[in-house]
């Protein structure tokens, strides 16, 4: 008997992979503050803006010829819901930002369907977001934000918007959907920055 077995699951155990009031769901819940859009391959797009000017788009097969990469990641919802170990795969957002010219300091992430989430820049660089369109070796589900969806794994979920359609790069910070209606602007698991005043 391996001595650690006897700790699993033990109220008062502390899982270091577990953010403070989170605990671990063995299911995927899904959550949507609206119905899931519906959106042929064929008029899929991605596109990155500034607000004003286009900088750069991608249709489904362009977006499918860049580079991917797997991705293993901790899921945590403001809900109190984490999943651990999750697999993806998805196109970094290094490799989507490259080459940009870039005075901008914040992101907003555009969904099909009108949702939409803030982040700062530097958090979707350095290896820590992607756009994602498979999971567990499948094509994304739909309800997960298929056919392809924002993963920032460090942020609470509501960051990770389903059915991305793309980002606009701004100067000055600008709160999406959730961070509008009483959700922390930033929404760091670890510091528990659940809702605004956290
Ligand atoms: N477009 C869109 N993205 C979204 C949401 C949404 O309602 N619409 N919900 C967010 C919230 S609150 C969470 S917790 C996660 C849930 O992802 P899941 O449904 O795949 O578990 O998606 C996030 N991304
Ligand atoms: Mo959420």
């Amino acid at each position: 008997m391996i001595e650690s077995r006897h700790f699993v699951g033990r109220p008062g155990a502390v899982d270091l992979k577990l953010p403070p009031g989170q605990h671990l769901t063995a299911g995927f819940p899904v959550l949507s503050a609206g119905p899931t859009p519906q959106v042929p391959l064929e008029q899929w797009e991605l596109t990155i803006d500034d607000g004003t000017r286009l900088l750069r788009r991608w249709s489904w097969n362009e977006f499918r010829e860049l580079p991917t990469e797997r991705i293993t990641a901790d899921l945590h919802c403001v809900t109190r819901w984490s999943k651990l170990g999750t697999a993806w795969e998805g196109v970094s957002l290094d490799t989507l930002l490259a080459h940009l010219t870039i005075d901008a300091s914040f992101a907003l992430a555009r969904s099909y369907g009108g949702y939409t989430t803030n982040l700062p820049l530097r958090d979707l660089m350095n290896g820590q977001a992607w756009i994602a369109f498979r999971f567990d070796g499948a094509d994304l589900a739909p309800e997960h934000g298929g056919p392809a969806r924002l993963l920032v794994p460090h942020l609470y979920l509501w960051k990770s918007a389903k059915w991305v359609r793309g980002l606009t790069l701004l100067d000055r910070d600008e709160p999406g959907f959730w961070e509008r209606n009483g959700y922390h602007n930033y929404g760091d698991p670890w510091r528990e920055q659940r809702y605004s005043d956290d």
